[in-house]
């Protein structure tokens, strides 16, 4: 008798929890939720070994529409939570879904040292250049002209440029990705999981309502003719002088990943806690 057992294929309906979105209709976040359940399937880990925390924002709604386990947390700390998840569960697989403003702005310090330590995560940042939630204040990635009620004539800001202060601080993989490609997202999304370290993508994703120009995205973006590289000088150069609309895989490194201190704890938290009693 064979008693090989084939592997268990997964859907992505299988990832998919009874919740039904609330995003205005047409935003690009729906896609960005169906690549990532299909990457899911694709990298054939069942839900139940998979998290995804997020902080605050319409993108941080992602969670609850997957049947992994997960975490709605406080806005700007959801990679603080997922590092320390994943450093004492390493036997999960951890992504982490945010916003430009909830990863760029009042969570832009964790983002850095998030690159720098290197834990085997997946960031997924859905940009829109925009606060969706709170109804369309500018954010960090917002451009400088953009001109609109709460800021006439624009905020004058330069903006901020999350793929090369993700390369500068340490990340070990580094893609853009568009929500209208969704087939092309789920595959990003899939070898970002699949490599080991902290791996970001930025997923452009429009707000249909407070930034209805974004729908042009789908004119404008392309595949990025070059290949990956695993130089970050290279790719640095790359996207510091490219249009922001070549997208795929532009840099893939080998840092090790951090897995926690070099030495084990040597005394339990109630002891340190008892030193600190008044
Ligand atoms: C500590 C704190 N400050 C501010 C807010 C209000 N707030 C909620 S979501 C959000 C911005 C969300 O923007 P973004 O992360 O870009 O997500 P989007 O809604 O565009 O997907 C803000 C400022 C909050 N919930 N908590
Ligand atoms: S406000 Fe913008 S980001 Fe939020 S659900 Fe609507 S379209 Fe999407």
């Amino acid at each position: 008798m064979n008693d090989m057992v084939s592997p268990e294929v997964l859907t992505a309906a299988q990832f998919k929890s009874g919740y039904k979105p609330i995003w205005c209709p047409g935003c690009g976040d729906y896609t960005v939720l169906a690549s990532i359940t299909k990457a899911l399937a694709q990298v054939g880990r069942p839900p139940h070994e998979v998290a995804v925390v997020s902080g605050i924002g319409c993108s941080s709604r992602i969670p609850a529409y997957t049947s992994c386990y997960g975490f709605h947390g406080v806005h700007g700390r959801s990679l603080a939570a997922a590092a320390g998840l994943k450093v004492a569960r390493p036997d999960l697989t951890v992504l982490v879904a945010s916003g430009d403003g909830d990863g760029y702005s009042i969570g832009g310090n964790h983002f850095m040292h998030a690159c720098r330590r290197n834990v085997d995560l997946t960031y997924i940042v859905m940009d829109n250049h925009v606060y969706g939630m709170t109804k369309g204040q500018a954010s960090p990635t917002t451009e400088p002209d953009w001109d609109n009620k709460l800021s006439p004539g624009g905020t004058g800001i330069r903006s901020f440029h999350p793929l090369v202060i993700a390369l500068a601080a340490g990340a070990n993989f580094v893609a853009r990705a568009y929500s209208g490609d969704q087939h092309g997202t789920a595959d990003i999304i899939a070898e970002a999981i699949r490599h080991p370290g902290f791996s970001f993508i930025e997923i452009m994703s429009p707000c249909v309502t407070f930034r209805p120009e974004q729908r042009d995205w789908k004119n404008m973006v392309r595949p990025s003719a070059v290949a990956t590289t695993n130089d970050p000088g290279r790719a640095a150069r790359r996207i510091m002088t490219d249009d922001g609309f070549n997208i795929g895989v532009l840099y893939a490194g080998d840092r090790k990943p951090y897995t926690g201190g070099k030495v084990p704890a040597t005394c339990e938290v109630a002891e340190l806690e008892a030193e600190f009693e008044l």
